[in-house]
């Protein structure tokens, strides 16, 4: 018993180990790195950050991650938090981009890129993420030495807005996809939740808002960044409350923010919103897809459980795979040990779990041709249980419609209200 339980606490601690971000040491130990600037088909160039694996006995498929949040937080063989330690462990060619006008990348920043139909490479006008992440990728399985010509992407947040908008006209050689947290749709996830803007938001708008006039490693939004954080707000309830109307957030903060006029022009759903939406592209979907969100996902929850919907509806015939867990935004990607919510316990390690036979199994069978013997369509973590569900089909076919009512007291059930609990 004694040798079992030791056997056991050995394998959770290498398990844990894996777990953690792998630490520069190891990827310069493992990893050659390189960086490019990738020419798109308007001439328009991309910096781009490759790792590829020092062992050549073999060929390598290729991980992408297309960011605007600075791929450069990559750079120098700093420790790699994504993807997880399994995946850099399991040898792959690792790219991170800047997205066209952030940081080191040329080109002008664009709100959630809208969407344009077909791929046509001689049109320099018809510029998208779709059409950037087909170049990209062309480039890539075309310049990068031992890539085995399969090509995955990913991405949490905003960067799995650009995930998602890969699969549209996607590259032949893009064979996974696994949008995280996506944003699809701005007008239902982050600015607008459901169309009620969110004006907790307000602090977050000098990241997106200017556009930049150098290259560079580092954000040219500070100075607008610090005249909301000086002094930090303490209580952000009461620092909104000070603040009065919206014009006087325009007037103090934001007269010169791009985004912030985008999103105050636009208070419904209107062309601008609609066009940035990316569900009604996803149709003729070539790449195998996982999309992954967080119950408690307070930015991006409409996203996950929508792009799988959608998905599933327009190609019934897709490898169309959802994971939904205990997380908060991007919970997954971190292991704290013991995954809570609040005052929540849901149980130890679960973003390892996840990350260990979830997501890489995922790219290991369609990037690697891996046999794996399981590959649910959902998988779904009962909140009230505490475990794990797969389903084969999402969701099972024996699922009522569950229609739900406010009470009077702010109560919520499925029991119609009498006349008199009825709110409205
Ligand atoms: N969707 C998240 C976000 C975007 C913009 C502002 C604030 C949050 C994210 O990309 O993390």
């Amino acid at each position: 018993m004694k040798k079992l339980v030791t056997i056991l606490i050995l394998y959770f601690l290498v398990t844990l180990s894996y777990a953690q971000q792998v630490d520069s040491a190891y990827v310069q130990k493992h990893y050659d790195k390189a960086t490019y600037r990738i020419p798109m088909r308007d001439g328009i160039k991309l910096y781009t950050i490759i790792y590829t694996p020092k062992d050549q006995s073999e060929k390598y498929p290729i991980l992408l991650n297309r960011t605007c949040y600075n791929a450069s937080k990559y750079d120098n063989y700093k420790a790699i938090r994504q993807p997880s330690s399994f995946l850099v462990r399991d040898k792959y060619i690792l790219v991170y981009q800047d997205v066209r006008g952030r940081y080191m990348s040329e080109g002008t920043f664009t709100t959630l890129t809208p969407n344009i139909p077909g791929n046509d490479r001689k049109n320099k006008e018809a510029i998208d993420e779709s059409s950037d992440t087909w170049d990209t990728i062309d480039w890539l399985v075309k310049n990068i030495k031992r890539n085995n010509k399969k090509v995955g992407i990913f991405g949490i947040s905003y960067p799995g807005f650009y995930t998602t908008a890969a699969i549209p006209d996607a590259h032949p050689a893009l064979k996974a996809a696994s949008p995280q947290a996506p944003i699809s749709d701005f007008f239902f996830d982050d600015f607008f939740h459901q169309g009620a803007f969110l004006q907790s938001y307000t602090v977050a708008y000098p990241v997106f808002g200017y556009q930049k006039d150098t290259l560079t490693k580092q954000p040219w939004y500070t100075e607008q960044l610090m005249r909301l954080y000086t002094p930090v707000p303490k209580d952000g309830y009461a620092f909104h409350l000070s603040q009065g109307s919206l014009k006087n957030i325009t007037k103090k903060y934001h007269f010169d923010n791009f985004f912030w006029k985008e999103v105050t022009e636009h208070p419904n759903y209107d062309a601008f919103w609609q066009k940035r939406n990316i569900l009604p592209h996803l149709k003729n979907v070539t790449p195998a897809v996982m999309t992954v969100g967080g119950w408690f996902d307070a930015e991006d929850l409409y996203g996950p459980l929508n792009i799988y919907k959608t998905i599933e509806k327009n190609n019934p015939r897709a490898q169309n795979t959802i994971v939904m867990g205990p997380w908060d935004h991007g919970g997954w990607a971190r292991e704290t040990g013991k995954t809570t919510h609040n005052h929540i316990y849901f149980g130890d390690s679960i973003s390892t779990a996840y990350q260990r036979e979830i997501e890489r199994n995922f790219f290991a069978y369609h990037l690697k041709g891996e046999q794996i013997k399981s590959l649910p369509e959902a998988y779904m973590y009962d909140t009230g249980a505490k475990s794990w569900k797969t389903f084969d089909v999402w969701p099972p076919n024996d699922t009522p419609n569950v229609m739900f009512y406010f009470g009077n007291k702010g109560q919520l059930g499925i029991d119609s209200p009498t006349d008199e609990e009825a709110v409205f």
